[in-house]
């Protein structure tokens, strides 16, 4: 009897190595890994990338990654992205940062380069909480949210409200494409992954700095189950953190 013919219509991208994800249950640093390599499938670029990491959970994320892969000082991801796209302008960079690298330490680096437009795209993290280090309060961290330094939960009377910051970025003209997405739900994913081809696509135009931030599930700190923190984001951050294209001056 002949074999009958099989279509493969789903398969792990070639970017991604295989090696297991070793993150907490739920997290949903490996879900933004995949459409990030997704992308870069699509668009034949594996050879020609350069992930540039901060410090965080996403820093030991390097074995995941069929990629040229640069491990930076915490905050400062953007820094060493400007040197790498300078001297080699053909090359698609990112910057992979939670918001505890790029909305604390790392703020001024941030702004910076995209007030001088610098032409790669940095791929920001939130999930409201310092993740590695144990759940910490971030400056996106939520009001009221309990933290392992806001026992009582964050008090704007002192600790500021939530920081944001793709907002804040959206206002400099170095900024081209301002995205905020989340991995939530599948309508979400498939948003985050057009917001993440688009970003990439406007680093390649030459046409200046661009920025998806994605909401994203960091259950274990946020003490509940992962099958619950899907409801949390969209309960609790996307009230403060609203989705969309935050500008998008593509095109010209
Ligand atoms: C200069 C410096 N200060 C502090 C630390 C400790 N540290 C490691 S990870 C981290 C927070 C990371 O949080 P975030 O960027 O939100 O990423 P997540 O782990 O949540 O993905 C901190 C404060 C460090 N490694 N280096």
């Amino acid at each position: 009897m002949e074999a009958a013919a099989k279509t493969k219509v789903f398969g792990k991208p070639d970017t991604l190595t295989g090696v297991p994800y070793y993150y907490c249950p739920g997290c949903g640093h490996s879900l933004i890994h995949r459409l990030v390599c997704e992308v870069i499938d699509e668009f034949g670029m594996a050879g020609d990338t350069v992930a540039i990491f901060g410090v965080g959970c996403s820093c030991v994320s390097y074995p995941f990654f069929n990629l040229d892969w640069i491990y930076t000082l915490h905050g400062r991801a953007p820094a060493v992205a400007t040197g790498f796209k300078r001297s080699m302008p053909d090359t698609l960079v990112f910057t992979y940062q939670g918001d505890g690298d790029l909305g604390s330490i790392g703020i001024a680096e941030i702004i910076h380069a995209a007030h001088r437009g610098e032409k790669f795209t940095t791929i920001f993290v939130n999930n409201a909480n310092y993740g590695m280090t144990g759940g910490q309060m971030a400056p996106t961290t939520l009001e009221g949210q309990i933290t392992t330094t806001t026992p009582e939960g964050r008090d704007p009377a002192h600790c500021g409200s939530p920081l944001k910051i793709s907002e804040m970025l959206a206002t400099i003209d170095g900024a081209k494409y301002v995205a905020r997405q989340s991995v939530h739900d599948y309508k979400s994913l498939v948003a985050t992954r057009k917001s993440i081809k688009k970003a990439f696509e406007v680093q390649l135009a030459g046409e200046g700095f661009s920025i998806v931030e994605i909401l994203s599930q960091c259950p274990t700190n946020w003490k509940i189950e992962p099958v619950d923190s899907c409801a949390w984001i969209e309960e609790n951050m996307m009230p403060v953190f609203p989705l969309g294209i935050l500008k998008d001056e593509s095109g010209g």
